[in-house]
């Protein structure tokens, strides 16, 4: 299969996250990346597509606030990464500050996704890898992989969060939708509910969001993702939520995956985006589902028995010894 990836990738790196209380070491960390691409043999550099393709899905200002924010950072005088700590909650009104402590509150929903100098480059080319891998399905291939790292499906409109600053598998969509396909179908079995990905497209007919992730009564991310989220106006019935609790294995992971795939069956999708997270294997450090190594070949196979042309686009995944069996063997399925 084909797969791709940027080297500025790598770059992004921060020191810290805030975890349960105190700052732990940051578990979205480059080698992420390289575990796994020493599993697949490597991976095409994606050619550039501009920034056009992702200004299709986040607001401009906020390509900005990527861009900008380290350095307002350091302006106030602060090292390290730049992390938000006080966010304008829903019924504030809209107020168009400059600090960067506002700037980063306005366009997060946690204190989880710090900012380096590096971090715009980096999403960058994980956009890039997403959009060369559905132009190559555009183009014909079958399925093919995107090693999005910094991963995607936390990062809304015009927000980032969960380690998340760009949302890949819902930039793939949309180009997709802007090459003339008129209904895709995004199926996401990260371990988390991928927030951006259901806010952007929450409203919308054309894109179908199906989730398959940990039941947001006891997990992050809390407030999205629950079972009785269905979308609004156009979009109503275009979003499908399936919380399980932990413990899950391949059965029941496998049973809700399987109505999800009889959903985007009926939905008529001609492309499916796939984000993948590997954070549901039963090692993962920050998660609680008991899928082995080898039920992701079982998953993917299902997947591909839709029979539709298919983007992969990498998301969690925090056993960094585990990840390139995980990767490989669910890539094996197509
Ligand atoms: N105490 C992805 O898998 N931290 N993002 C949770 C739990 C954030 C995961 C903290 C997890 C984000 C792409
Ligand atoms: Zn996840």
């Amino acid at each position: 299969m084909r797969s791709f990836y940027a080297p500025a990738q790598a770059t992004h790196a921060p020191q810290r996250e805030l975890h349960n209380g105190g700052f732990t070491a940051y578990a979205e960390v480059p080698a992420r990346a390289a575990a796994i691409l020493a599993a697949i043999g490597g991976a095409e550099a994606p050619r550039d597509h501009g920034v056009a393709p992702i200004a299709a899905v986040h607001d401009p200002a906020y390509l900005d606030f990527l861009r900008d924010a380290p350095a307002l950072w350091a302006a106030a005088g602060r090292s390290g990464d730049a992390i938000p700590y006080a966010f304008p909650i829903v019924g504030r009104r809209p107020l168009a500050l400059s600090r960067i402590d506002a700037l980063l509150g306005a366009h997060a929903f946690d204190a989880t996704t710090p900012l380096t100098p590096d971090s715009w480059t980096a999403s960058y080319g994980s956009a890039q890898s997403a959009l060369a891998a559905t132009h190559a399905v555009l183009g014909g291939e079958r399925a093919a992989f995107a090693l999005c790292r910094p991963p995607g499906h936390h990062a809304g409109r015009d927000y980032c969060g969960g380690y998340c600053h760009l949302n890949t598998a819902a930039i793939a969509a949309q180009a997709a939708r802007d090459a003339g396909i008129a209904k895709v179908a995004i199926l996401d079995i990260d371990y988390h509910h991928g927030t951006g990905t259901q806010d952007i497209f929450w409203a919308r007919g054309d894109v179908l969001y199906a989730s398959v992730h940990a039941d947001p009564a006891t997990d992050y991310p809390f407030y999205w993702g629950h079972a009785d989220e269905r979308g609004e106006d156009e979009g109503e019935g275009a979003t499908l939520n399936r919380p399980l609790p932990h413990g899950t294995r391949l059965d029941a992971f496998r049973a809700a995956q399987g109505e999800l795939l009889e959903a985007i069956a009926g939905f008529g999708a001609g492309l499916l985006v796939v984000s993948f997270g590997a954070d549901t294997w039963e090692g993962d450090p920050i998660s609680d589902f008991a899928l082995t190594t080898a039920n992701y070949q079982v998953l993917a196979r299902d997947i591909a028995g839709l029979g539709l042309p298919t983007v992969v686009a990498m998301e969690g995944g925090y056993a960094v010894e585990a990840l390139g069996a995980n990767v490989a063997s669910f890539l094996s399925g197509f």
